[in-house]
Formats: C-alpha cells, structure tokens, sequence
C-alpha cells in the first residue's frame, strides 16, 4: 500500500527520536506524576504583567474569550485581558439557575435533535435527555476566513452531540446527535467561503452498526468524519477512515479538511495505539466527496450518505507523520498547517498549495511535509501570531515554545538555522493555547493563553481536586511575558479569544416577542385564547392544567393559582419588564423548579403535583427592593377533595 512506502522516507533521526520520547512518555505515565519545576523568574513575572491585565473599575475587555468547560457541558465567557468571568452558557449540562436541562424550551432543544434511537432508550427517563456532556473545542463560525459573530459551536465528546449558541442572546439554540459515530472530538467550523460545514471527528472506533453482533472484532472497528451543515444542523455527509481521528481544522481555501490519527494501528489497549512510530493525518476533499454525494458513491446509514474514504480512495489522502500526532492547526498566512506530534518532539508542517497535487498523484504524500522542527517534548497544540510565528505548547516540559515557520522551513532544507525563537515555562503541562483571533485570517499578535492540565501549587489550597490554570501571556513583544494566572474548574480544553468588534452590535439585551425560543409557548397560548403579556389564568385541559402568569417587578400576575394533586401543571410565566437587565426567576419551594425569565421572554415548565399542600413559589433573581416579596401561592388539593 502506498502509505506503508512513505514512512520510510520520515528521517531515521526523527523514528529514533520518537522511540525514545514514546518509551519515556509511556513509562512515566506520560510524566503526568512529575511536573518540571517552574523557573522562579518565570513564576515572578507577575508584577509587571499584572498592569497589562488590568481593565479598570467600569471600562470593557478589548476581547471575549469563548471558553469550552469539559466535562462540565457548558461554555464560559471570559473577558480580556482582566480574565474576570462574564457568564455562563449551559449547553450539555444541566443548570440549576437558568432552569436548562428543565424548562420546556430546553428540553426542546436538547431532546429534538437526538437521534430516534436514543429517544427511545430515554424515553420515561432523566426527562428524555442526556445529562452530562464533554465540550472540548469552541469555535465561533466564519465567513471569508474570519468570525461572522453568528454562532458558536460546541462538540460534546460523551455523548456524541454538536451544540451551537447563538450569540445575539448567548444561549443555546440547537443540538444534534451524529448517528454513526461514537464521540465527537475534534471540531471546527468552516473557514471559506463560510461556515458552511463544521468538521466532527469520530475518535473511537467502533462496529458498525453498533447493534453488538460484532463486539472484539477490531478489525470490523471504524471511525468517522462528519460534516454537519451549520446552518441547519444537519447533518450532510460522513466518511469512513483508517485509524481514527483526533483533532481537526480546516483551509482558507474552501477546500479541504485534515485530521490527525493517532491510532493508526486500530489497536485498542495502549500498548497497540502506540506500537507503531508513525500516524498519520488525514485530508478530506471537499469538492471530491459533494460531487459523490451528487453522483450517489456512497452507502446510506441511518439517513445519512456514508462515503468510504479508506485507503485508495479518491476522496482522502494519508499522510505519514511521527508518532501519535494530536492538534492541527492552520496558519493565518492560509498556507501552512501544522500538526503537533504529541508523542514526538517534532511538528510537522503542511503546504496546503501542495494537496491538489497530492491528490492527482503528481506527488507522494510526505512531498506535502515542508518542515518538521523537533521544539521539546509532548508538542500538543500550536497557536499563531500572524506574524509567521508559531507558539506551540509542549505538555511534558510545561512549556510554550515559539519559534519561526519560515526559518523551520529552511532548516527543513538542510540550512543551518535554529528555529526556537524562545521557551517560556507554564504552570503546568499545558494542552491547548490560543492567540487573540489566532484561527482566523486576523490574528493580531497580542495575547496567547495557555490552557494548563495542572496548577498544583500555584493557588490557595481547595483540596485533592484542584483547578486548571488559564495563563495569560503578553506576546505582542519579541519576548513572550506570562502575565496572569487564572484558575478554571473542570475542564476548559480549549479558547478562543474574539475581538469584541466582531460582535458589536449583535448582541441584544432584551429578548423579542417573536423569538424563536418560546415560540411554542406562543402557540399554545394563541391555541387558548391568552394573551401571554397580560393574561394571568388557570386553564385546565382534563388532567393538564396550564398556568399563565407574567412577571412585572416585584409582583407575578398570579398571586396564587390551585390545582388538583396528580394533575400534569405547566406554568408559563412572560417577563414583561422590558429593562435591560432585569431578570426574574420562577421557583417552587420543595418542587424542584427553577428558571430564568430573562426581560421580554417567556419561560415554562412543566410538572406533576404529585403533593398536597400549600408551596410558595418565589422570585429567584434578586430584581427589585421588594425582591422578597415577589412571591405567591400554588395550593394543591388532596387527591379526594
Ligand atoms: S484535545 S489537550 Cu480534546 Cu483539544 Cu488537545
Ligand atoms: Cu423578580 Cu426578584
């Protein structure tokens, strides 16, 4: 097979090397147990830094940071550079405050796009949809190469679910399950023309179908690329592969997608996911798999068109790289793409110019490689100043190492030149970093956060569970200068820092009548004869009672309602303050319900009286001097009264 020749023409210097970094990687469990000690003027750069991050008392952030929370399931935003928290997005989550994962206009979002499988395994459970989430990559989506301050997307690695925020209110407004796949890992938008696509990578390799009649055969295992139309949500096409897929990006061209696999070998303890000392990426052809989708070269799984981008395909290429490769990067010159070796101390850099001819056959796949610089051990992601420089971090030696694309190129040719510009250390053992509108045509060259696993020692004590530590970096010097320490609960994997200009004037601080949030609420309003904004009555409808009230600081329009205990009880609640910050919420003590009702919204929720008695429901967000007194009474009658 075509690939098996090309790892031969990987240097012997890099094999060697990477053996070795492999052996000591695995053996000292990646080195997760003993963190390099931090360099004490490193550590004390703070107090000159501690200026640059200042933002004063009412003056704004220049940036927003969209940051993703792992296994918390929602996103974060983060203002900077002072890094103080702006809000909260709950996504695959569920969220006490806002009421998500409970309010029906949730429940909509995060039940409608699941596939009928998984509809059917929840049915009569945890309210019909998944609880918890995994969101490793945000990415807001692009037009011409740069953020359209349209959306923002997030993957939900646990249960296989890509979510998209829609940033006029900051709220989530679809989800969809990928059938066909098992996990989402990498993820990104589009770049050009526009989002457009955005990328999904199957990282776990499984059968398929996944209906348990092969279980241990790995050879029958595959993994999966999805397309999913970001307009839409949905989905548009998948494509097998060998190996499987960790992280991806795509090109300023339009044309095409790469991945990394670090999995080559299809193995599936650690020692067969390492065997081999090289991986690979993979490169998708846009343009090849739509007209195959026109001309019908596919299988149709699930409803979906499944091309086969296995080895000797048309459709993809695979290009050996060394060991275990993880992020994927491209570069804002639209032309380089690097991809970081993790268990390599080399990145190997791409001309994307060079994949048409890879894929008419006028060149071997390695003839795409221009550079592959050795910076340090465990290169996991790389960031860009715009500037042809590269910032990539090293897990294993807790550093970000800069260093120059064109003199790696150079050095690539046998020219004797250095292309590590500086090493600064991090706080500890850092996975993601992210430049200031690095992913897109318009980085700036002015921050790098770098997103560390371990904090260890470097805040107050919180006990065995610690925190992450987002750093701040100023490199908009010719010396990279760590500027602030920013703890993070579990588990932001990554950032990405969007100059406030992008949304200017998107953003909207009271929500309208006709938002598609709440439109069935308006529905079934319309469908009773009440006017949300002003009605305040019971409606019962057999066992189903629906209740209509708004809010108007400091009152509800309901100052109590009755209902019979086992009655299905809907409460609708219309905020009709239209005061740009002037939230309620809607709380019934020893019911479990909670939501927000944000200016001009309209929330609701549905519950069993399952208990008589008088429960008092209650404001929740403190709106008024008589924030107290916005309360009232549900009175639920005995059963047989
Ligand atoms: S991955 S630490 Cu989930 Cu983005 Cu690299
Ligand atoms: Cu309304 Cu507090």
């Amino acid at each position: 097979m075509a690939h098996e020749d090309d790892k031969n023409t990987i240097s012997r210097r890099q094999v060697v090397g990477t053996a070795a970094i492999g052996a000591a990687g695995i053996a000292g469990g990646l080195g997760l147990g003993k963190a390099v000690a931090p360099t004490p003027a490193a550590a004390q750069a703070a107090p000159s830094g501690a200026r640059k991050t200042e933002v004063a008392p009412g003056e704004l952030d220049e940036y927003y940071v969209f940051f993703s929370s792992g296994q918390t399931g929602e996103i974060r935003i983060i203002g900077m550079p002072s890094m103080r928290e702006l809000m909260r997005i709950p996504v695959f989550n569920r969220d006490s405050a806002t009421g998500w994962g409970q309010t029906n206009e949730s429940l909509k979002i995060l039940a409608e796009g699941l596939t009928q499988e998984t509809r059917d395994r929840l049915k009569g459970r945890l309210n019909g949809v998944w609880q918890n989430g995994d969101c490793h990559h945000p990415h807001m989506s692009f037009t011409d190469g740069t953020y359209d301050g349209r959306y923002i997307f997030i993957n939900d690695k646990a249960n296989t679910r890509l979510g998209r925020i829609r940033t006029d209110i900051m709220k989530c407004d679809k989800i969809i399950e990928l059938p066909n796949q098992y996990t989402i890992h990498g993820m990104r938008p589009q770049k050009y023309p526009r989002t457009g696509y955005v990328f999904c990578n199957g990282e776990y390799e499984v059968p398929l179908p996944n209906d348990g009649k092969i279980l241990d055969d790995k050879t029958k295992y595959w993994s999966m690329f999805s397309a999913v139309d970001g307009d839409t949500m949905k989905i548009a096409w998948q494509v097998i592969v060998d190996g499987n897929l960790d992280n991806t990006d795509a090109d300023y061209q339009g044309k095409y997608a790469f991945s990394t696999c670090y999995n080559s070998e299809k193995g599936v303890t650690l020692t067969e996911m390492t065997a081999s000392e090289t991986d690979w990426i993979t490169i998708f052809n846009l343009k090849r798999i739509e007209d195959a989708v026109k001309k019908g070269d596919f299988k149709e799984m699930n409803g979906v068109p499944v091309i086969d981008g296995r080895h000797g395909s048309p459709y993809t290429r695979y290009v050996p790289i060394p060991n275990s490769p993880h992020g994927i990067n491209t570069a804002p010159d639209g032309i380089h793409v690097v991809a970081n070796g993790k268990l390599s101390p080399t990145v190997s850099v791409f001309d994307v110019r060079k994949f048409d001819d890879l894929f008419d056959d006028k060149i071997k796949p390695r003839d795409t490689v221009v550079a592959e610089p050795e910076l340090g051990l465990g290169p996991l992601h790389t960031a860009f100043d715009g500037k042809g420089n590269a910032y990539t971090t090293l897990f294993l030696d807790s550093q970000v190492c800069k260093w120059n694309i064109d003199t790696a190129k150079r050095a690539f040719k046998g020219e004797k030149v250095n292309p590590i510009i500086q090493k600064l250390d991090v706080h500890y053992q850092p996975g993601h970093n992210h430049s200031s509108m690095g992913e897109t045509k318009e980085a700036d060259g002015k921050w790098l956060i770098s997103l560390n696993k371990f904090s260890k020692d470097r805040f107050l004590n919180v006990g065995p569970l610690k925190p992450e530590n987002d750093q701040l970096i100023d490199i908009s010097g010719d010396k990279m200068e760590l500027v602030h320490d920013g703890p993070s609960f579990a588990e932001p994997h990554d950032a990405v820092i969007v100059h406030r200009s992008k949304l200017e004037g998107k953003i909207t601080s009271i929500y309208k009548r006709d938002d598609p949030m709440f439109a069935d609420a308006v529905k079934q309003a319309k469908a009773d004869g009440v006017t949300l904004e002003s009605d305040a009555k019971v409606i019962r409808d057999g066992k189903k009672v629906r209740v209509y009230s708004f809010s108007s600081a400091p009152a509800y329009g309901l100052e109590s309602f009755t209902v019979k205990q086992g009655d299905e009880v809907t409460v609708y609640i219309t905020n009709i303050d239209d005061v740009e910050d002037l939230t309620h919420g809607f709380c019934i003590v020893n019911y479990g319900v909670n939501m927000e009702i944000g200016p001009q919204q309209t929330s609701s929720v549905t519950f069993i009286a399952d208990k008589p008695g008088v429960y008092w429901y209650f404001c929740t967000w403190f709106c008024h001097a008589m924030h107290m007194e916005m309360r009232g009474r549900m009175m639920v009658e005995p059963q047989n009264v």
